[in-house]
């Protein structure tokens, strides 16, 4: 039993773009964190929303003759479209181009410059004198400085991996305009981060505040040295908060972009009678963030010598999630693999990603691939194939009778079901959503050998075994029901349907698994799940194939 208090988010998805099914892992994940905790009667608040501000936001509209506003107001719409068609719940959908982040963002720069830290230096740029913007790195391209290979972005090369300064790539060409950039010097502003080292070798190193590999990671690259001073401003123009008190330079992206959760939070708070402040400097309040691991230097590094500086409560633990492959490969526009969310939802259900996302998730930081075979797989055989063939059928010889008023002998299996409990609830919590799957799945294996053995259809056909048909279909549906149960937070609609078959709340407490249902009615069985149909995962493809 418990009453913990939490405080989830997810990182907040970048405005210039619209969801693709790598985005979805982690979010998928958290949306099954929170719903177990939920169901565990622990209070959460999840909070999101969109990543506004940058140079790229700025050139889009620029492009697109809109305001930018214009832009963020319609991917808003388009992102919390796509999450609730996958039933990624947010308590709250902010955005970092909000007030509220204006408030909190220059309450963390004041509490910096208190402490003295920050710093002024001269930075030397690229900047394309046609369209009059400092180029960061994305907007350059030239030859790789290292091997040699043409074409390659300012920061990195895709050809020998290589990381340099776009200065020193060869020929740099302006992606914007195409012209040749010219260097120009400007003042920039630094946070000074070695004075927060010891605090951060504690705080990334503590138990449980971080996956062993990332923690590892962290302490064998960046706090074996010392850190290097963080380049939070950017001279106009640029899209985004001005800097109180250095007109003409506005705070870099990543300093507003985490900020966001706080924002988001408050913009609830005020919407709910709440204080944000009893969500961020409340010590029993849990946070949780879960992010890519593409963005963890700034959630281990910045982001808790930001909230340290502003007074703020720490996080309790960060979960970091790995890429998407398809098929084994990266993405692929022109194999039709760079799957966009609304391109999967039109084609196939959200419980078949949320089901197959979830069997592949553990606590590890790995990548994960979505195969086609394997998912059309883990569905039909899985899900549908063992536990929904559970109550296809068993639920149609019951249709308006009762299930027997006293739990009948299972041969111990509901109770090897309830056994299983405390694991599934230990693998939720380390979000090893992995193991959830193959704990349910062999509890399926044994009520099918029981449904098979039992074979309540050929019963159905002889004199006098009515009883023995109402027991085994009884006990056929309660494991049924506790399976579902078990996996409500990662089918939320499959156990509202179990539960209605059974009369019950849509929504299960976990506890709910421990105890068989006896006495209730049987609705008329409806269909709970179809199988993945291989003509339209071809279809999917087909629609989302398109030049790189
Ligand atoms: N928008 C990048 C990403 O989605 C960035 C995250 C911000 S989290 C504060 O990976
Ligand atoms: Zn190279």
């Amino acid at each position: 039993m418990s009453d913990r208090k939490l405080l989830v988010t997810n990182a907040l998805p970048y405005v210039n773009g619209h969801l693709h099914l790598g985005h979805l892992v982690g979010y998928i994940q958290a949306d099954i964190f929170v719903r177990y905790q939920r169901m565990n009667g622990n209070h959460v608040g999840y909070f999101c929303g969109d990543d506004t501000h940058g140079t790229a936001t700025m050139i889009r509209a620029r492009e697109e003759g809109r305001e930018p506003e214009a832009i963020l107001e319609e991917m808003s719409d388009s992102h919390q479209q796509d999450f609730a068609g996958f039933q990624v719940v947010f308590d709250h959908y902010g955005s970092t181009h909000s007030e509220s982040n204006r408030e909190a963002v220059t309450g963390i720069w004041t509490a910096l410059r208190e402490a003295g830290r920050v710093v002024e230096r001269d930075v030397t740029q690229l900047f394309d004198t046609e369209s009059g913007v400092f180029l960061a790195d994305r907007f350059v391209k030239g030859t790789c400085p290292k091997c040699g290979a043409s074409d390659q972005f300012g920061d990195n090369c895709e050809v020998c991996g290589g990381m340099y300064d776009p200065q020193d790539l060869g020929d740099p060409r302006s992606t914007l305009t195409g012209t040749v950039p010219e260097l120009r010097t400007a003042v920039h502003y630094f946070v000074s981060l070695e004075e927060f080292h010891d605090f951060l070798d504690e705080w990334t190193q503590s138990p449980g505040r971080l996956q062993p590999e990332i923690a590892n990671q962290l302490k064998g690259s960046f706090l074996s040295e010392p850190l290097r001073d963080w380049d939070v401003s950017r001279p106009a123009p640029y899209f985004g908060f001005e800097i109180p008190d250095a007109p003409g330079h506005f705070f870099y992206v990543w300093v507003d972009a985490p900020i966001g959760y706080i924002a988001s939070t408050r913009d609830w708070c005020d919407q709910n009678g709440e204080q944000v402040e009893d969500w961020w400097n409340n010590p029993d309040r849990e946070i949780h963030h879960f992010i890519g691991k593409d963005i963890v230097y700034f959630h281990t590094l910045f982001w808790p010598a930001m909230l340290k500086t502003g007074g703020y409560e720490l996080p309790r633990h960060v979960q970091v999630n790995g890429f998407l492959t398809v098929n084994g490969e990266k993405m692929s526009k022109r194999k039709g693999t760079f799957l966009q969310a609304r391109t999967y939802l039109e084609h196939l259900s959200p419980n078949y990603l949320r089901y197959y996302f979830a069997s592949k998730l553990s606590s590890s930081v790995t990548d994960i691939d979505l195969n086609f075979e394997e998912f059309t797989a883990k569905v039909n055989s899985d899900l549908v194939g063992k536990l929904i063939n559970l109550a296809s059928r068993t639920a149609r010889f019951m249709k308006g009778q009762k299930l027997c008023e006293s739990y009948p002998d299972d041969g111990g299996l509901f109770e090897r079901g309830a056994a299983a409990g405390a694991e599934i609830a230990e693998a939720y919590e380390a979000c090893d959503t992995n193991k959830v799957t193959r704990v349910v799945m062999a509890l399926a294996d044994r009520a099918n050998e029981y449904v098979e053995a039992g074979a309540p259809w050929s019963l159905k056909k002889q004199e006098g075994k009515e009883e023995e048909v109402r027991q085994v279909c009884s006990v056929a549906l309660n494991l049924f029901r506790q399976l579902t149960v078990y996996l409500q937070p990662i089918l939320p609609e499959l156990s509202t349907k179990a539960n209605e078959l059974l009369g019950q709340e849509s929504e299960s407490h976990f506890s709910e698994a421990q105890s068989p249902l006896t006495g209730v009615s049987v609705e008329k069985f409806e269909h709970l799940m179809r199988r993945v149909d291989p003509d339209r995962i071809t279809a999917m493809v087909e629609a989302s194939i398109s030049e790189e």
